[in-house]
């Protein structure tokens, strides 16, 4: 059985989110580093349930799988996909807040404010978001601070304005939040609320691998294809998953009136769509030949996923 088999692929998927679970665990400990004065229990135990609570762990995978094609540490990878899961928990802890989605579910579980209050999870969020940065510039991710630069200013980028809070900001005001109601242009949206992050974690392993420029682009393209792939497939489950499976409630985005992949291509040209996104991705790995098969798979896990 190669890795990219369906039950092997999966378990590679299980062991980076393993690892990534503990070294979570490690950095989230309670004893301060320097210049930091204490970690209040109660913030502490608020980002440990927001970021400790077993979610796929695709985001870390991406930057593990992208930047093995570099031969790139396996530990450094990790670390670097460990800042980006930071930034990823700590958007969902913010999304479910009442002033965003107002959630009570996540991942099976009460939403990080049902279980502490509402002030404990903007600083839940606030302080992942902070110690991403510590961790992303820590030396132990490259010897080169050149590269630790890049590789910081890039997932700054993909979470700021530009990327992340910039694409929620867009949802909302298509929502009609703040006066008429805009169809938004659900393309450039997604790629900027849910796309940044997931193409932050493919050009990661490009930048820890000081990738040439040619390689560089086929993983940038590999991770456009993958964000629009998995914000259709997240659609398509939104209208077709059921609760239990998705670990949330599932009609969300009917209920609130959002413009989505769905309702502007139909089920039907999402589900093409889909599709020839994930020949796109594949068709961008062609430079790095059977090295990137892990990565493939991951385009067709991320279209098929039932979570
Ligand atoms: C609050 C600044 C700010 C941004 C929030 C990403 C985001 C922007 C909100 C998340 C809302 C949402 C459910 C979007 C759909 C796509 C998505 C990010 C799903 C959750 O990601 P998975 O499936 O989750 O990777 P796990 O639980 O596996 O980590």
């Amino acid at each position: 059985m190669n890795a990219t088999s369906g039950k092997a692929f999966v378990q590679r998927l299980e062991t980076t989110a393993a690892a990534t679970e503990a070294l979570l665990l490690d950095l989230l400990n309670d004893k301060p580093l320097d210049n930091e004065i204490v970690r209040p229990k109660r913030l502490l135990d608020a980002m440990r349930y927001g970021s400790l609570n077993g979610g796929k762990r695709l985001r870390p995978f991406l930057v593990v799988e992208s930047a093995a094609l570099f031969g790139v540490p396996h530990d450094a990878a990790l670390l670097a996909g460990a800042a980006l899961e930071c930034i990823h928990c700590y958007s969902l802890i913010h999304d479910d807040l009442p002033a965003m989605d107002n959630s009570d579910l996540r991942r099976g579980k009460p939403t990080a404010h049902k279980a502490f209050d509402d002030a404990t999870a903007i600083l839940a969020g606030d302080a992942l978001l902070t110690i991403a940065f510590d961790i992303i510039t820590r030396d132990e991710i490259h010897r080169e601070a050149s590269v630790r630069l890049a590789l910081t200013r890039a997932l700054a980028r993909a979470s700021g304005i530009g990327g992340m809070a910039g694409g929620q900001m867009m949802d909302l005001a298509g929502e009609g939040r703040f006066g008429d109601k805009e169809p938004p242009d659900v393309q450039k949206l997604q790629q900027m609320k849910t796309g940044a992050l997931l193409h932050f974690g493919c050009i990661a392993g490009a930048l820890l691998g000081q990738a040439s420029k040619q390689e560089y682009a086929g993983l940038d393209t590999y991770g456009r294809a993958l964000g629009e792939a998995f914000q259709i497939a997240d659609d398509l489950l939104d209208l077709e998953g059921d609760a239990a499976t998705l670990g949330k409630p599932a009609g969300q985005d009917d209920a609130m009136g959002k413009t989505t992949f769905v309702t502007l291509l139909g089920v039907e040209g999402a589900k093409q769509r889909l599709k020839n996104l994930i020949v796109q991705a594949d068709t961008a790995l062609a430079g790095f030949g059977g090295r990137a098969d892990v990565l493939r798979a991951t385009a067709r896990f991320v279209a098929e996923r039932q979570n």
